[in-house]
């Protein structure tokens, strides 16, 4: 049996949500065409006869603005110390800058065996470019493996899980066989309403929104109600949360329970609610109420 902690670690947007969902099978981690979508350790198990691997998704590393930055820089090192082995994910298409360069250096000095996933490759044009994508990231990374995915089109994965198995110890299992994944049904949830708001609103609204579940409760009929607040910055991007005559919010709301219903597989009264908290973004103890404090990583 082999088993171990596999950090998902790079820049923000590279596909590491979706390639960890891609991974165990099912949706966890909420994704999305904006950077600096993840915000805190997604964690998920998958098993199956060659032993259990344990994902941790994590905030893409980059230069903190505010505290919410500091906070997701954390979680990436945290969960990169702790981890057995190293899964960097980078852009196939993106080019090689000082950013990626700070994050080699960082995983050098954490000296854990490293895999390179060069991920998004359904989207160079042809093989001869491909090839030299891949020796510009190995001659670059120096990595132990280097394997080429798309964690959308699944190209590759299943040679990923077997290169990150043969490179896990022997180990026992961590999590129950069934198990997919330890997230609260109400931090999922709270996750998927931040999803909608990614999707649907512009500009720096989404980034300084936060999401939380104040009340999920399933009642006998099978139906689950759901009472979230959405915070935002300021009241102009509460206006704009809201919409003209709530449409967006309703937008929201609608995208969200979908989301919701599929997950759980029950039915959802979704109940969404919209404050203003000016800066929450550089506030500790805001940041602790909506879930953000590294103290309480899983
Ligand atoms: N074409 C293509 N797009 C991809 C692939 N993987 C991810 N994407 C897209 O890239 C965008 C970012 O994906 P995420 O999975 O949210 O990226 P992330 O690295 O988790 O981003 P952060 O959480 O912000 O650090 C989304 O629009 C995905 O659909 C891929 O293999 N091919
Ligand atoms: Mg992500």
């Amino acid at each position: 049996m082999k088993s171990g902690f596999v950090a998902l670690v790079g820049r923000p947007n590279v596909g590491k949500s979706t390639l960890m969902n891609h991974l165990i099978g099912q949706k966890i981690a909420i994704t999305s065409a904006k950077a600096q979508t993840t915000r805190s350790r997604i964690r998920t198990v998958y098993t199956d006869k060659r032993g259990q691997i344990v994902f941790e998704d994590t905030p893409g590393i980059t230069r903190a603005k505010n505290k919410l930055g500091e906070f997701m820089v954390s979680v990436a090192e945290k969960t990169i110390e702790e981890a057995d082995l190293i899964l960097w994910i980078v852009d196939a298409t993106g080019y090689i800058g000082a950013a990626e360069t700070e994050i080699r250096d960082q995983l050098r000095k954490a000296g854990k065996p490293l895999i390179l996933a060069v991920n998004k490759v359904d989207l160079v044009q042809d093989r001869a470019s491909l090839a030299e994508v891949i020796e510009k990231f190995r001659k670059f990374a120096a990595p132990k493996e280097l394997i080429a995915v798309s964690g959308l089109r699944s190209g590759n994965t299943e040679l990923l899980l077997d290169t990150l198995f043969s490179l896990l110890p022997e180990g026992p299992m961590f999590f129950d066989e069934d198990t997919v994944t330890e997230e609260p049904m109400r931090d999922i949830a709270a996750e998927l309403v931040r999803e909608q708001a990614l999707r649907l609103l512009r500009d720096e609204v989404p980034h300084g929104i936060a999401v939380v579940v104040d009340r999920m409760k399933e009642r006998e009929d099978g139906l689950t109600d759901i009472d979230a607040t959405i915070i935002c910055e300021r009241e102009s991007h509460k206006g704009m949360i809201i919409g003209k005559g709530g449409q967006m919010l309703k937008r929201i709301g609608t995208g969200a329970r979908r989301a919701i219903e599929e997950m759980t597989g029950t039915r959802v009264n979704l109940k969404l609610w919209v404050k203003v908290r000016p800066d929450w973004r550089d506030d500790s103890a805001k940041m602790k109420e909506f879930g953000y404090d590294i103290r309480n990583l899983k």
